[in-house]
């Protein structure tokens, strides 16, 4: 069973988003994570819109659909702005051989995420990628540390290419999503407990209210009865 998105309604199925500038990895990193490839030569003009995967976090089988973006700042808006309210997480990369990639995640991307309103429980990570190249490194991980503890959130040094750290960051973001989702459903769960509990109160309140006067009826008439008939039994003949 599905639903249009080839979904297993089964599961519960988080929603990722990989945004940054172009030629940052977005589209190698998805493919080494569902597929385990990659590819030097692979056009960084192309999307591939979205994957899923399954992964075991926490106990729990969960469903990751995690989304692409071309990194044309067009095409993004027109795509992004739905998938943006309903992100579960949202993957900020930055190539750390090009320190504009990594400038513009302050200026221009998470701008964009906001002005988008994601969900309030929508968690964040800051990623480094191409960690392989790193004699070309000009962004250190001491920097991307910094700035997603600024964000309040995690970073990670990753590489498409020899594999490194993407299945961790993947199982992190897991592990994040889940947990909000456990918080959710279990306040979910207490509010409709207390629900029921309101209900059967006032379910309660009103069998004491029906009861209450049901019994101050009787006493009513009794005391009626008592002065109709006190006078004659009282009355001497
Ligand atoms: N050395 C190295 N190159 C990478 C890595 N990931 C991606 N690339 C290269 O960077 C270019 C852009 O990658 P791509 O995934 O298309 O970027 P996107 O535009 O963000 O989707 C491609 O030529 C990739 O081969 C990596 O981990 N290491
Ligand atoms: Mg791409």
């Amino acid at each position: 069973m599905g639903d249009e998105y080839g979904r297993d309604t089964q599961l519960p199925v988080f929603k990722i988003l990989l945004i940054g500038d172009i030629s940052v990895g977005k589209t190698c990193t998805l493919l080494r994570f569902t597929e385990d490839t990659f590819s030097d030569n692979y056009s960084s003009s192309l999307g591939v819109d979205f994957k899923t995967k399954q992964v075991e976090v926490d106990g729990s089988t969960v469903k990751l659909q995690i989304w692409d973006f071309e990194g044309n700042q067009q095409r993004f808006d027109q795509l992004a702005k739905s998938r943006y309210t309903d992100a579960d997480a949202i993957l900020f990369l930055f190539d750390i051989t090009n320190k504009e990639s990594f400038d513009n995640i302050k200026t221009e991307w998470l701008e964009k995420v906001s002005q988008n309103k994601p969900k309030s429980t929508c968690c964040h990570m800051v990623v480094g990628t191409k960690c392989d190249l790193s004699s070309l490194r000009v962004v250190t991980a001491e920097d991307g540390k910094a700035f997603a503890s600024d964000m309040g959130c995690q970073f990670i040094d990753t590489s498409a290419k020899l594999s490194t750290n993407v299945a961790q960051m993947f199982n992190m973001v897991a592990h994040d999503v889940l947990t909000e989702y456990r918080k959710t459903q279990t306040d979910k769960e207490s509010n409709w407990r207390n629900t029921e509990k309101d209900k059967k109160k006032k379910n309660g309140n009103c069998v004491i209210s029906l009861l209450l006067k049901e019994s101050q009826a009787n006493f009513m008439s009794s005391m009626a009865a008592s002065i109709l008939v006190l006078p004659f039994s009282t009355c001497k003949p």
